[in-house]
């Protein structure tokens, strides 16, 4: 895995102190003389007291054992390229990893580095947003060191017509995050919503720049409200939020659920390249909120109403009307009535 923090950034780390790091985790728990660090990182002991003091200001967890060394505790709950790429094993998604402090939006920041033939797999990271991106030009809301914003580019060697299908793979591949590392089951609801107890708590904006029969790259924006405080919501949102905090009232590692998140949208898409959307598909309306329900589904100043029956290959939801018209519907927003 190769890791970048770009300038600004969280967590740009000295190699001395990766070094470090890479050693405390090897040997997780146990206590390691000064003099062991020292003589494997080739720097003297007051040397490596200065990196561990560098650390412990960064928020590590090292114990200092008096006569014995030092015994490594935990790590900060930052999401820096290092803490993300130690221990992902995945074979696409986060070969390189790009981590930030703050940009306007991760969506726009993996477009650049997209158009600077960034690889497929590259995720950019923010710990803030200044101009979080929803569809349709609204705002998403992302204070600092609470939620997850990340962008995935992938280059699918597919039409453009199917990227959609990409959407439904990202909002699959959330609701497993989630699951795994809370106990709460989370909904699906058409397009890009993923709900708990019926509020929102992750939303996906997927982009794309393509030509008439080819993907130059597609970006899986995704957006978790992890630890986010009521008071942290605006209170004119469009409908209920939520965070997973709220919902099972303990915290959750950041860290852990990105790296969850990105192993199961490497683990999906791996899946995707060779089998294709029907499994996907059967997953998705497995946890879908609104399969057999009466909704309303606006678009501009179009509405139409009727009962849900599945969605297709090209991710349009499927209604069948009161007269008994069968409708395709390629975007809008839903209301379960
Ligand atoms: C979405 O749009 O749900 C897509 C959100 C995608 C955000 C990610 S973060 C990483 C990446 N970089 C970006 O710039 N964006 C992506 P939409 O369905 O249009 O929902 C937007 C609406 O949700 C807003 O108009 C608000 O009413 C509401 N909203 C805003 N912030 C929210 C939040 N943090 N949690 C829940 N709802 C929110």
């Amino acid at each position: 895995m190769k890791e970048t923090d770009t300038p600004g950034t969280c967590g740009e780390k000295p190699p001395l102190e990766q070094g470090l790091l890479a050693l405390f985790r090897d040997r997780k728990g146990s206590v390691i003389s000064g003099e062991e660090l020292g003589s494997a990182l080739k720097v003297s002991r007051t040397a490596v007291w200065k990196h561990v003091k560098n650390l412990l200001s960064q928020g590590y967890l090292i114990e200092s054992v008096p006569s014995r060394g030092y015994r490594f505790l935990a790590a900060p709950d930052v999401l820096t390229s290092f803490e993300l790429t130690s221990g992902l094993q995945t074979k696409r998604i986060g070969c390189h990893i790009t981590s930030v402090r703050e940009t306007e939006s991760t969506n726009l920041l993996a477009f650049r580095l997209a158009e600077d033939s960034a690889q497929e797999g590259t995720v950019v990271i923010a710990e803030a947003q200044t101009a979080g991106k929803g569809r349709l030009g609204r705002h998403w809301e992302s204070p600092p060191g609470v939620n997850l914003y990340c962008s995935v580019i992938l280059r699918p060697p597919m039409s453009p017509v199917k990227a959609p299908q990409l959407t439904f793979l990202s909002a699959v591949a959330v609701a497993r995050a989630i699951e795994e590392v809370t106990r709460l089951h989370p909904k699906i609801k058409w397009p890009n919503d993923i709900l708990l107890h019926g509020q929102k708590v992750a939303g996906l904006l997927n982009e794309m720049s393509a030509e008439t029969d080819t993907i130059h790259c597609v970006v899986l924006g995704i957006g978790v409200n992890i630890n986010m405080l009521r008071e942290q919501f605006p209170s004119d949102l469009s409908q209920p939020a939520t965070s997973l905090f709220l919902e099972q009232g303990v915290s959750v590692n950041r860290v852990d659920f990105a790296r969850a998140l990105l192993t199961s949208l490497d683990v999906l898409y791996d899946d995707y390249l060779c089998d294709g959307f029907p499994a996907i598909r059967e997953e998705w309306l497995s946890r879908s909120t609104v399969l057999g329900r009466r909704v309303r589904v606006s678009f501009g100043n179009r509405e139409t109403e009727g009962v849900v029956t599945g969605v297709d290959n090209d991710g349009a939801l499927l209604l069948v009307r009161e007269d008994g018209v069968a409708e395709r519907v390629l975007a809008g927003d839903v209301t379960i009535l």
